[in-house]
């Protein structure tokens, strides 16, 4: 091997020998069209080529390259070519540049856009017809994060919401149709948003809650459907939002086999989720995805102190690696999984795992308040990501140009109510800083309510740390909740409301 580097030839020398499975790398002859051992069209691979540096040999070098051509490569190539001109500025859109020449935050096109869907609807929302409470979560939350009044939407949201209210408890989509915990929790949150969480039947919502608890500890969707790590951040969320009792219903299936409280076997369950990626699956087995790890560790932070329940349930290091290979290089935002593209929404997904996952590697005491005092020697908290990355990604690539706003998946897509806003809170995740006090309690002595959730502290960018990620004061969004993903102002309110917790 002709090298300049011996360290760096001792290290491969090293993997040559340790790694026996390089004498069955394919030869050059064997590199045919032949592709993995799956067969059809999405795993149809071509093996192209690589090009080793000179110093490099090919067997060496095909430990570290990917050299499989599929159609996920090609699109992700693709994703690449149509961000590199909008990432460099080289094309700026007719959008109007900050002082660091960057694309300004569109502020006021976005709330505009984000006020659309809360109207009436065009028929090509048709489709939507089971998921309206997500259009009122992310239209109301999203303006919040933007500074916007929304408890005008008060009213119209508490009647719009009360026939989705089943007699039995819970949420669903539309009229007429079955409780579901995606529909409950997008909806108590937009009701939490615009200060109307009084339409809720709490005591029937307790109820349903019961037969969706499932004896392993996970919770079912629905009544019958699938149990999945986001039912079990859903049902979680509503549990502690509204303070129900975290005791099981009398006559709920989950009792009847032996378990007492919603929070029973929940930790043992969520750690059944954690694959061999390191990453998160919906539910065991399953493959890993980014969106099911911030499921998985806002319910952990739901459950008890982040320092305590995530290292207690899962492999930490093994998750923060896995998470670390979604942000994408050069886009600098966050793919959902291995060897997938890159889209906004992940920002919120992926981005807003990291506060989580910072707080349960630092130290209780980092945090903790003495005598009512801060700390003097506070050291710098832990940075696990590259937040400049992706507000690069999201003011570039991911606003609609033009009069109409609205954020995107990535430049080929249309915008929409969702990615606007998880592009938001994603901006937010990279804006500011989120830690847990540690000085707060775990748990209401009186109404045994589970409060970890609400002792996390959103502190707003400071003008140099703004800076260092080329955005305006104009270019700043909000403060958003690190766990239940709304403003903190209505946080707040839904913990006072329901202090007493009774019924
Ligand atoms: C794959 O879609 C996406 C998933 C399998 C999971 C998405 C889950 C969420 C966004 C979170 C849900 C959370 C709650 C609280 C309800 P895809 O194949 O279109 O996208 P990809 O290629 O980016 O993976
Ligand atoms: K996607
Ligand atoms: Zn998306």
């Amino acid at each position: 091997m002709a090298t300049t580097d011996t360290a760096a030839e001792d290290a491969l020398d090293e993997l040559l020998r340790d790694k026996a499975r390089i004498a069955e790398l394919p030869s050059d002859d064997d590199e045919e069209e032949s592709g993995p051992p799956f067969p059809g069209k999405q795993c149809r691979a071509k093996r192209v080529k690589p090009e080793p540096p000179a110093w490099l040999s090919e067997a060496t070098f095909s430990l570290f390259h990917d050299d499989y051509k599929t159609i996920s490569s090609e699109a992700i190539a693709k994703t690449t070519a149509e961000c590199l001109p909008l990432l460099t500025i080289r094309d700026a859109r007719g959008l109007s540049l900050n002082s660091h020449g960057l694309p300004h935050l569109r502020t006021g096109q976005h709330a505009d856009f984000l006020r659309q869907p809360l109207g009436n609807l065009p028929a090509g929302f048709a489709v939507m017809d089971a998921s309206r409470p997500w259009l009122f979560y992310w239209c109301t939350a999203g303006q919040s994060f933007l500074g916007e009044d929304v408890s005008i939407y008060r009213e119209d949201l508490i009647h719009t919401v009360r026939p989705l209210q089943n007699k039995t408890g819970g949420f669903g989509g539309g009229h007429g149709q079955l409780s579901h915990c995606a529909c409950t929790y997008a909806t108590l949150l937009a009701l939490a948003t615009v200060g109307g969480l009084e339409v809720v039947d709490r005591e029937a919502m307790w109820h349903w809650l019961g037969t969706v608890k499932q004896v392993d500890g996970g919770f079912r969707m629905a009544i019958d459907a699938e149990e999945d790590i986001r039912g079990a951040y859903c049902a979680m969320t509503a549990l502690t939002l509204l303070n129900l009792p975290l005791e099981l219903p009398p006559d709920c299936p989950a009792r009847e086999a032996g378990l007492t409280h919603f929070t029973d076997k929940l930790g043992e369950w969520i750690s059944t989720c954690q694959t061999y990626e390191g990453g998160i699956s919906s539910a065991p087995n399953h493959e890993v995805h980014g969106a099911y790890a911030f499921c998985a560790l806002a319910c952990l932070c739901i459950l008890g102190p982040p320092h305590d329940t995530i290292p207690k349930h899962l492999d930490v290091e093994a998750l923060i690696h896995c998470l670390t290979t979604l942000q994408t290089t050069p886009e600098g935002g966050f793919a959902g999984r291995t060897n997938k593209l890159v889209d906004a929404c992940y920002s919120h997904w992926v981005g807003g795992c990291w506060a989580l996952l910072e707080a349960a590697i630092t130290p209780p005491h980092h945090n903790k308040q003495q005598n009512g005092k801060t700390p003097t020697t506070v050291s710098k908290p832990i940075s696990l990501w590259n937040r400049e990355a992706l507000v690069r990604y999201l003011l570039t690539c991911c606003q609609q140009s033009g009069p109409k706003g609205g954020m995107r998946d990535k430049p080929s897509a249309r915008p929409d109510g969702y990615h606007t806003c998880y592009s938001l809170s994603g901006l937010s995740a990279a804006m500011h800083h989120y830690a847990y006090d540690a000085a707060g309690l775990d748990k209401d002595a009186v109404s045994g309510r589970l409060l970890a959730a609400f002792n996390w502290k959103g502190r707003r960018g400071t003008e140099s740390e703004l800076k260092s990620l080329k955005v305006d004061e104009v270019d700043v969004v909000g403060l958003v909740h690190p766990v239940f993903v709304i403003g903190f102002e209505a946080v707040e309110r839904a913990r006072l409301q329901f202090e007493k917790g009774e019924f």
